[in-house]
């Protein structure tokens, strides 16, 4: 049976963000009493994992979004219950009786071009996907003999990368301040200390296992031990779709050759995050609209939703914006093709592009 200081965490929990008005989670939400009572005794056969597992990123930090992280892989179907209704919201109405594609459907690049030709508005552009390594547990049950292992595994294999993929893995672990913040400040490295990871226990034995792989010029790169076992990212200068994504289908199928990843019939690639899962593609701009940001960035999100996308801070995200300067990625990851995620990317960019001249 689950621990009854684990169960009174968990009725506590619900107490807690049911009476705090300032909290408009995803978890405050869905989290009812009905499945707080179905769920507060059931935990995962593999790690025993619990519902407080599940839920306490969000119980300590009210000002959650989503609030939710899966502890492992099972979590997702032993708390069904309180994922379905999440993933279902977050996802643009992925139902319980759906199914994401079967097969990954990366798709031709050469369909996209550049979405600001001009170059007046797009910065840069960057597209990433996730992927949880078959062999290791989610971060919460990882011990640090397994961010080792993860981090040999994967910098091995990508000493394999060739051409443009070709590049170097740079370990957390002795990297100096400064070249960490730097890079961080350029928008190549995950950020250290997120709140809503380290109260998932997604933190620990920090920094070992972490780094960062990436080529010369940093339009390749791949995280190692962050939210996830690895983010596979491509970016570069402007808004052109069909170089960067081209760039991340060919990382992608290459990789792929080399490792297997942990994949689920019904929620497709399995990531930490619900939100993540699917095809785990976020295809963003960092974009400057002036025009249609002049009410702010809650302003922009409702002409954004229109298009289902979704607005971060210069700095990813939980963060603002400095200079007018936005992150405007495809929400959704289920229910659709790599492919159609990007292209709703694509199509809603080039739409907001089209009211902002209108205004000019
Ligand atoms: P994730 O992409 O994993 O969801 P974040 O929102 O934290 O995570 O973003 C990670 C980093 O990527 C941040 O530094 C963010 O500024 C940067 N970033 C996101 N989109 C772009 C873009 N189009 N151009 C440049 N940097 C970007
Ligand atoms: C939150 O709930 O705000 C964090 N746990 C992050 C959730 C992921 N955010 C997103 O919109 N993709």
């Amino acid at each position: 049976g689950v621990d009854p200081e684990v169960v009174s965490y968990i009725e506590a929990g619900y107490q807690k963000l049911q009476s705090d008005a300032t909290c408009h989670s995803l978890l405050k939400k869905h989290l009812t009493k009905e499945v707080v009572d179905k769920l507060k005794n059931m935990s995962t056969p593999s790690f025993g994992s619990t519902l407080k597992d599940v839920i306490q990123s969000g119980v300590e930090n009210p000002d959650s979004g989503v609030g939710v992280y899966a502890p492992d892989a099972e979590a997702y179907t032993v708390f069904a219950d309180l994922f379905d209704p999440i993933i279902e919201e977050y996802h643009g109405g992925f139902k319980r009786t759906d199914r994401h594609p079967p097969c990954r459907a990366l798709g031709d690049p050469n369909q996209f071009g550049d979405v600001d030709p001009e170059g007046k508005y797009v910065v840069s552009t960057r597209i990433r996907c996730g992927r949880s390594v078959k062999q290791f547990p989610f971060n919460p049950n990882m011990t640090e003999e397994h961010y080792k292992q993860l981090e040999e595994l994967v910098s091995g294999t990508l000493k394999d990368m060739s051409g443009e993929l070709k590049g170097t893995y740079y370990p957390l672990t002795g990297m100096t301040k400064e070249v960490q913040q730097q890079l961080i400040d350029d928008h190549f490295l995950f950020k250290e200390g997120d709140r809503f990871l380290q109260k998932a226990n997604a933190c620990r034995y920090w920094p070992t296992g972490r780094g960062i792989y990436h080529n010369d010029s940093k339009t390749f790169l791949v995280w190692v031990g962050e939210e996830d076992h690895m983010r596979i990212i491509s970016m570069q200068k402007g808004g052109c779709i069909r170089e960067v994504y081209g760039r991340l289908v060919n990382a992608v199928n290459e990789i792929e050759k080399r490792m297997a990843f942990s994949h689920d019939e019904r929620l497709g690639f399995l990531t930490f995050c619900p939100t993540n899962l699917g095809t785990t593609i976020r295809a963003s701009v960092h974009i400057k609209l002036p025009k249609l940001a002049a009410g702010g960035q809650e302003a922009l999100q409702r002409v954004a939703d229109r298009f289902q996308l979704q607005v971060r801070g210069s700095a990813g995200e939980h963060s603002e914006a400095v200079g007018g300067l936005y992150d405007i990625s495809n929400k959704e990851r289920m229910g659709l093709t790599e492919f159609d995620a990007v292209s709703k990317m694509n199509h809603g960019i080039a739409e907001l592009i089209k009211m902002e001249k209108e205004l000019e």
